[in-house]
């Protein structure tokens, strides 16, 4: 299973909103350490292409050795015809033994269904191996799914006397670069990154991808009265801008226009789970990023602490329901990372 897991991360830029599977065949083999024998592994490679059990099934030289061979895969296999044809039929087809999967599927299409067609079927099926970690893994596809919103990670940078800006007109730049690149590296996981009015037109942001390779995430405006100017960076550039506001609704071209109070922020959340936004990354402001914390709308929050003293300006947010995940140092800067206990909990 540990193997699937580290397959299945190779997908990671290509297979969102997919899942992240990957799939190892074993046969029992008495002279390995571990009594079995790898005879063929593969993963999902990108979103629409073939599920890892078709690619570790195509990567088995002799399809004779499937015959009560036993497969590992790191998510229940699917029983919906989508883009492809059913994995469960496809093992009981190939005459697999035995299933050890990590996790139940928790989209509504499978959600438990794999797992039964295959018990039907005689297949012997063990559940939940390394679960915590094939949950954790896939962690944006399973909130998705289960609270019907994106994965929320909220981020920002503050100053050794906690604050992240000046109160109007100059942006400062807390982070090193190296913060930088890794914030960029973050967006790259990302399918949207949100702002509210007030950054937007004081920092006049791009929140496009720069410093890390992949696809520019879906940025999301913050602006109910549409006070924002035409020429910022965000509505100007020909990248994608989603512009949540009281008075407009198109969506049509971009910038696309979502009618929606944007202080609401769970009707703001459930819009983009209709339009299929599977994570997303605030920025910021402050009253922005307080705003999830205190409706308990997040999942992960990052914190850049940097040397810089500001004196006076824009105070850092306040996070109440975190547990630590690792802190670690940036050049100079320091990254602490923490998920929302009771997020993760309920
Ligand atoms: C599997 N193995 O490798 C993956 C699964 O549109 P489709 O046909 O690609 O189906 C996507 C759904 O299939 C996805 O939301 C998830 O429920 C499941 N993903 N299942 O058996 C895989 N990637
Ligand atoms: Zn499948």
């Amino acid at each position: 299973m540990h193997r699937c897991l580290q397959l299945a991360k190779k997908g990671v830029y290509t297979v969102a909103p997919n899942p992240m599977v990957g799939c190892v065949i074993t046969v029992a083999d008495p002279s390995m350490p571990y009594g079995e024998r790898i005879i063929g592994e593969g993963y999902h490679r990108y979103f629409g292409g073939p599920h890892a059990e078709v690619e570790a099934i195509g990567a088995v030289p002799d399809p004779d050795m499937l015959v009560g061979a036993k497969v590992y895969v790191n998510l229940e296999p699917c029983s919906h015809h989508g883009k492809t044809p059913p994995c469960a039929h496809l093992l009981i087809d190939k005459k697999i033994g035995e299933v050890v999967v990590g996790m139940a599927d928790p989209n509504p299409l499978v959600a438990g269904r794999g797992l039964a067609i295959l018990r039907e079927a005689g297949v012997k099926v063990v559940v939940n191996a390394l679960q915590t970690e094939a949950q954790w893994l896939n962690r944006k596809f399973v909130v998705f799914h289960a609270k019907r919103r994106p994965y929320v990670l909220i981020k920002w940078a503050q100053s050794r006397d906690s604050y992240i800006g000046r109160r109007l007109g100059t942006a400062v730049g807390l982070s090193n670069p190296r913060s930088m690149q890794s914030v960029h590296r973050a967006r790259s996981h990302y399918a949207s990154i949100m702002v509210g009015k007030n950054t937007a037109i004081n920092d006049n942001p791009t929140l496009n991808l720069r410093h890390w390779a992949g696809k520019h995430p879906l940025r999301i405006l913050l602006d109910a009265q549409l006070e924002s100017p035409l020429d910022l960076n965000m509505l100007c550039d020909g990248n994608k801008t989603l512009v949540v506001n009281e008075i407009r609704g198109d969506e049509t071209t971009w910038p696309s226009y979502l009618k929606i109070n944007p202080h609401e922020l769970e009707d703001v959340l459930a819009a983009l789970y209709d339009r299929e936004v599977q994570s997303v990354m605030v920025e910021g402001g402050s009253e922005l990023l307080q705003s999830f914390i205190d409706r308990n709308l997040w999942d992960e929050a990052w914190v850049y602490d940097t040397p810089h003293v500001l004196g006076h300006g824009v105070a850092a947010p306040k996070l109440v329901h975190q547990k630590l995940l690792g802190k670690y140092p940036i050049d100079g800067d320091t990254i602490t990372q923490y998920i929302n206990n009771i997020s993760i909990e309920s």
